[in-house]
């Protein structure tokens, strides 16, 4: 590889190096130093008045690879085309190798942005993507976002810049050292990054690369951080850099656990509850499900993976959920449950006991530590693999002409609502509306942000793929949409819907940077002027006398004032152009619909369970809380 240099160029003392390797063997160039009065020195010929042989650097200096520049090339040797961050002094030779490479920089305003937007590239593409950052404030920045990445399962790369040996101790601008900056987990490995390193010496680069290379090929997710002290960033690397390898062998069960699971699921009926980390096996699901007759239910991010229209669907469970999932688990409670790829965390059900059916759950995750953890006491035959592989052995013992007659099951509730019977847009009119113009007329991804939006949307939006709608479930932070949104769109270069609400579409300015890069992502924001999934919670649990609203904003001059384009919404009989606009908006695009707040948002089965708790409960004041993601 043969680059050039503005900074620390090095000088080839051996010319008989391995460009396809990175070795060579170099010494740097110190910038400070005055070459051109060295030149001066020389006869025509090149030599020295005294007859030493000198080299002195020249307009094209000789090959060989700096840390930034190698690291810019391990990352696209690791498969990664995109990289969202924002630049400073910190990183510049990081920032500058990056530009210089084949991936595609993506400059945003905020750390936070750059790292949800890497987070739902990651989703939209399966494919690991960087976030860039400066030193100090650039990371404590970006790790919202990060937390988000490792809560959801993306892959992603934090590369920063950190303060170099030299100067740390001694108050440098943006110091990033132990004296200044908590160091466990931010720059070591464990809850935030599955692993994190200081690169301080060049020569850490090929090794590093490796971890990489098998973090990344691991299934599930992966979050890694490398922080790049400014002056290592220029430093020569002498080692040769491995050839990425991204092979990998999926996890699978053994023929005795899947006959095991034959055994148990036909004893009687049995329904299957699919989770996010079994989007990989749509297919898979659906034949075992129309071979068995098994009802089938999703968790809110597992939307879509069983199609939503299918009559053994019975529904989402856990947050914005369905009654019909209750109704089927009351009525016609099956004897197991298989659950697969997902940790039924409280989003997913609350950890509702009506959840348990009489013989338990065969539970199926790649991750070892899932299985039984949100139901100690429930009986549970742990089953570590991928969903795929496991379902595809099942099916081999499950036989064709198995008797699949389904009963009638309940189905998820229809919306009854008549548009243009308000004043103000009622959200649920509004929903409609999106399922007809984005996701029956378009292949659009669409997002749904933490507060009612993830409620509305999840409750309302039938979704008939994977890989198609998204909501945060783990961390559920304000803004991961908003800005997400951007990512999924840059990184499938089509368009992507986030539906938001005015308080987390404040929390960022992310619309700059889709306009910048002409990004066609698409904002609903539900503007009520209000965080009104508190206000509502608030209510619901009987408190008074707190402040929930904010001043109404508009929109459509935010968008304008960005560059953006935008549409304000008051009427429910506006709603479909605006929409049909948003769609055909090459660019970035916001819809503000002024909402009406009186509209409770489907939190139903987390009230009931609160209050299901609340009576049940000990002499010991109990914890209270209302659906905060
Ligand atoms: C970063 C972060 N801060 C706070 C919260 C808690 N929270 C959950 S929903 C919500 C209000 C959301 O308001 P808005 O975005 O306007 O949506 P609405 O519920 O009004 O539709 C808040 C503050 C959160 N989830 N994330």
């Amino acid at each position: 590889m043969t680059e050039n240099y503005h900074q620390s160029t090095p000088i080839s003392t051996d010319l008989d190096f391995d460009t396809s390797t990175y070795v060579s063997s170099t010494t740097t160039v110190d910038p400070t130093f005055d070459y051109q009065s060295l030149k001066d020195l020389k006869d025509a010929d090149g030599h020295e008045e005294n007859g030493l042989e000198i080299e002195i650097p020249t307009e094209e200096p000789a090959a060989s690879i700096s840390v930034a520049e190698a690291i810019a090339t391990m990352l696209v040797d690791l498969g990664i085309k995109t990289a969202f961050g924002v630049p400073g002094g910190a990183m510049a030779s990081v920032w500058g190798a990056l530009c210089n490479s084949s991936m595609e920089i993506i400059h945003c305003r905020h750390e936070s942005g750059a790292a949800f937007s890497a987070v739902e590239a990651y989703f939209a593409t399966n494919r690991p993507v960087v976030v860039f950052t400066t030193a100090g404030p650039g990371i404590t920045n970006a790790l919202t976002g990060l937390l988000a990445g490792r809560g959801e399962g993306a892959k992603v790369i934090l590369i920063s810049a950190c303060t170099s040996a030299a100067q740390r101790g001694k108050w440098a601008i943006q110091e990033t050292s132990t004296q200044t900056i908590p160091q466990a987990g931010i720059f070591t490995s464990g809850t935030l990054f599955n692993y994190a390193t200081t690169v301080e010496v060049a020569d850490q680069l090929p090794q590093i690369s490796r971890r990489l290379a098998l973090g990344l090929s691991q299934p599930g997710g992966y979050i890694v951080h490398l922080t790049i002290p400014t002056g290592v960033q220029t430093t020569c690397l002498v080692t040769p850099m491995p050839q990425s390898d991204l092979s990998h062998s999926l996890t699978t069960s053994s023929e005795e656990t899947i006959s095991k699971c034959v055994e148990l699921l036909t004893e009687g009926p049995f329904a299957i509850w699919v989770g996010f980390g079994a989007r990989g096996a749509a297919e898979e699901i659906r034949t075992l499900a129309e071979r068995t007759g098994a009802a089938v239910m999703c968790s809110p991010r597992g939307k879509g993976i069983f199609p939503e229209d299918h009559p053994q669907y019975i529904g989402v469970t856990g947050l914005g959920g369905h009654a019909s999932v209750t109704k089927y688990m009351e009525e016609q409670p099956p004897l197991r449950t298989l659950v697969l790829g997902t940790r039924l965390g409280e989003p997913t059900c609350f950890w509702n006991q009506a959840m348990v059916p009489a013989g338990g759950f065969i539970h199926v995750d790649i991750d070892p530590d899932v299985p039984g953890v949100a139901y100690p006491s429930a009986e549970t035959f742990p089953i570590q693999s991928d969903i795929g592989m496991f379902l595809q052995a099942l099916l081999k013992q499950i036989p064709e002409s198995a008797d699949s007659k389904t009963p009638s099951l309940p189905c998820p509730e229809k919306m009854t609502i008549e548009p243009g019977t308000s004043e103000l847009v009622r959200p649920e009119v509004l929903l409609n509306a999106i399922q007809r113009v984005f996701v029956e007329g378009s292949d659009a991804i669409v997002m749904a942000e933490s507060g009612n939006s993830f409620t509305w949307a999840t409750n309302l939006l039938r979704i008939d793929r994977p890989n198609r709608y998204r909501v945060s479930t783990g961390v559920g932070s304000m803004g991961h949409m908003v800005a997400g949104v951007i990512g999924a769109a840059q990184a499938r270069n089509g368009k992507a819907l986030a539906i938001v609400g005015d308080g987390a579409m404040l929390m960022n300015n992310e619309v700059n940077t889709a306009v910048k890069y002409q990004i066609p992502a698409v904002w609903i924001v539900l503007n009520d002027a209000r965080y009104n999934m508190c206000e509502q919670g608030m209510k619901m649990l009987g408190m008074q006398g707190a402040d929930a609203q904010i001043p109404e904003t508009d929109f459509v001059l935010v968008a304008r004032g960005m560059g953006a384009d935008g549409i304000r919404v008051e009427s429910e009989a506006d709603i479909e152009a605006a929409l049909e606009k948003a769609l055909a908006s090459p660019g970035p695009f916001i819809v503000d619909v002024i909402i009406d707040p009186s509209r409770l948002a489907p939190s139903g089965a987390r009230n009931k369970g609160l209050k299901a708790q609340k009576a049940k409960s000990s002499p010991v004041k109990e914890q209270v809380s209302f659906p905060m993601v």
